[in-house]
């Protein structure tokens, strides 16, 4: 199962015949430099190249008037002087004679990689389109934007593929309010957008912009508007609007298909977006998306103005949607105030439509009724001076990383009467140690000489991980506490900086924590654990494991914030028998683990629980996680212990923060 990748040369055939600077960055060069970048670094020879086609008559019709397309239909006749005359009842958009043409292909594209997608042909993709989509509505075009690519897409896959829910996640930093305005009022689209806003300063100014637009009629609940009310943002805000925001409900919805409007003018060094976030987020929040419907992920170019940035954030999003390891975030900050502030505010107004976030806190209570004044404190703020410009437009950044894939995707360390699944490498020789072996393994923790081979295999699988001629790697024990004991406390002290022990299921867990070399996250039934120190932290859902509610919120809304502010380079996660925790959660737990520590997941289960292997290999090994239906009908939760959870860690990890600190 592949990546499509979609893109044709005549795309860039249409360009600005006339001066305007508010048009002048959309540029043919966006993507020929993005495809050029795509096969320099051998990515566009891994897709599966799709043929771009011209969307129909009918098709354009699913979005826009009639009106509005036979307007367009006449533009590759015009005059320069007709064509001007015909830009000027839009705003932020420019006609040519060969936009009309590119423009069907760009929606076609949007369609053919829905085709490929729900047909299964491949499992995700990405079309690499001009003009962009996002902005134009039903009888305008605006902001670049003739049709709209997105919104056409998701109405042909609910009509011609029978998808019941589809969402669509719009990371590109300008609002797309043609996308707002054409699912407003249907609850069969999700739609979500963060976007540059500064209280409405920025294009396109519209109040409806704001975080309280959160759809109309059945609609309701069903539009997510995340505004940036300050330039700067940086991963650390986008990955906590995803955590706190976006995942809690895209999980509770539990989409059918997902369709990214992908603009990478929210990344660093972008002339209109000004925030700061480094294109490898991009490999994240693709990748924070690849678990959702089953992996069905089409990606659709929006903006993106600066060349170099946007060229590597495209490669970041194929590379993760091919199913590379990702990159190691380092140095993630804490999300700003500005950030915390937008991100309660849309918490607070989305709890009565999503019981998931029905335990989120009040908006800031400086809030009431303080929206005009906010906006003119915005346009009192100063002017920018000489040097903020140039550290505008002089932004650097490094090169992201390289994202090598292991020669061996995942092995197994079993005894050698377990079966090893297919796909997985099986370790039999436990040679080449280094220092480890022989060191702690004794008869008292592996049990018999067959636990013992079982546990040389596991340090091997460790050691080549590191090396990473391993990614990942599942290992069957006899006694699963007492070998993820035995593993961290020789890992805490030799192989890898920092461990992210993560524990499902009851489980003793006596070993030192307090040096920070290994964080450890327990989630269990038990409810009389009490936290000890800021590394030891112990998650009880009352319900227990089977509590599939209270178990993805923890895991979105606590284990992956915690996770990407500890930054681990091996992540450990060990699975007690009985824990109750069911087949797709553990999957998609495993899934979204894989995010971190360049993917270097490390299994352990008990030997007696062997059932779990295969639903286990198989997300080792890149497939996708099944969607978490029962969702779909939550019971009443105790999400209120995990909120309590939450307030009393965040003073140390400040990406649990979900509103601003009191005080403010
Ligand atoms: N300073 C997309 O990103 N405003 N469209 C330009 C120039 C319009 C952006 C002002 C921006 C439209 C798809
Ligand atoms: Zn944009």
């Amino acid at each position: 199962m592949g990546t499509a990748l979609i893109y044709d040369e005549e795309m860039t055939k249409y360009k600005l015949l006339w001066v305007d600077p508010a048009c002048k960055i959309e540029v043919p060069e966006r993507l020929s430099v993005s495809y050029e970048a795509l096969v320099r670094t051998g990515l566009s020879d891994r897709c599966v190249a799709v043929p771009p086609r011209e969307a129909s008559d009918a098709e354009i019709l699913l979005v826009h008037s009639e009106e509005y397309l036979e307007g367009v239909k006449k533009t590759p006749h015009m005059t320069l002087e007709d064509l001007k005359e015909f830009t000027l009842q839009y705003g932020d958009v420019y006609f040519h004679p060969n936009i009309y043409h590119c423009a069907k292909l760009a929606a076609g594209s949007a369609l053919q990689l829905v085709d490929s997608v729900m047909t299964g042909t491949v499992r995700n993709g990405m079309a690499l389109v001009r003009p962009p989509g996002h902005h134009s509505m039903r009888s305008a075009a605006s902001g670049f934007c003739v049709f709209n690519n997105v919104a056409i897409a998701a109405r042909y896959a609910k009509q011609k593929h029978g998808a019941k829910r589809v969402l669509i996640v719009d990371w590109d930093i300008h609002h797309g309010q043609g996308v707002q305005y054409c699912f407003e009022d249907d609850p069969s689209v999700l739609y979500f957008s963060w976007h540059r806003y500064e209280h409405q300063k920025f294009w396109p100014n519209l109040r409806e912009s704001d975080y309280d637009s959160v759809g109309k009629g059945s609609g309701a609940g069903f539009n997510i508007n995340v505004p940036w009310n300050k330039v700067g943002m940086e991963n650390s805000d986008y990955l906590s609007a995803f955590c706190h925001v976006l995942l809690p409900v895209a999980y509770e919805f539990c989409p059918d298909l997902v369709l990214v409007c992908a603009g990478f003018d929210s990344a660093i060094g972008d002339p209109e977006g000004e925030m700061c976030a480094t294109p490898d987020i991009f490999a994240h929040l693709t990748h924070l998306l690849m678990n959702l419907a089953g992996g069905k992920l089409c990606a659709v170019l929006e903006g993106g103005y600066n060349l170099t940035s946007l060229a590597q954030s495209v490669c970041q999003t194929v590379q993760t949607l091919l199913g590379d390891p990702l990159p190691r975030l380092a140095n993630l900050g804490s999300p700003c105030e500005s950030a915390l502030e937008s991100l309660q505010c849309v918490r607070s107004v989305l709890r009565r439509y999503w019981p998931i976030l029905k335990h989120a806190a009040d908006p800031p209570t400086t809030d009431v009724g303080s929206r005009r004044i906010k906006l003119a404190k915005a346009e009192g703020e100063k002017a920018e001076t000489a040097e903020e410009e140039r550290s505008r437009e002089e932004k650097v950044w490094p090169e992201p990383a390289e994202r090598l894939r292991p020669p061996v995707c995942s092995a197994s360390a079993l005894p050698d009467d377990a079966a090893c699944p297919d796909g997985l490498k099986r370790l039999t020789s436990s040679k080449d140690l280094g220092p480890l072996l022989g060191r702690r393994i004794k008869t008292e923790v592996a049990g018999d000489a067959d636990g013992v081979a079982t546990f040389l295999r596991l340090y091997t699988l460790i050691e080549k991980m590191r090396t990473n001629e391993i990614g990942n790697g599942v290992a069957l024990v006899p006694d699963v506490a007492a070998a993820v004991k035995c593993v961290v406390q020789d890992l805490g002290s030799d192989l890898v900086n920092r461990v992210l022990v993560v524990c499902v299921g009851k489980e003793e867990l006596n070993y030192a924590t307090a040096d920070g070399k290994m964080l450890v996250v327990q989630i269990s039934g038990e409810d009389k654990e009490e936290q000890k120190g800021k590394y030891y932290i112990p998650m009880c859902l009352k319900k227990g494991c089977g509590d599939t509610v209270g178990f993805i919120q923890a895991v979105l809304g606590l284990l992956l914030p915690l996770g990407y502010e500890y930054d681990p380079g091996l992540v450990l996660l060990s699975r007690m028998p009985g824990s109750g925790v069911g087949d797709c959660m553990w999957q998609q737990l495993i899934g979204l683990l894989k995010g971190f520590a360049k993917g270097h997941t490390l299994v352990l289960m008990q030997t007696n629980d062997e059932a779990c292997m295969g639903p286990t290999a198989s997300v080792l090994l890149g497939h996708p996680a099944p969607p978490l239906q029962e969702l779909l009908t939550p019971l009443p939760d105790d999400g209120d212990a995990l909120e309590r959870m939450r307030e009393r860690l965040q003073a140390d990890w400040k990406m649990l923060q979900t509103a601003v600190s009191s005080g403010n």
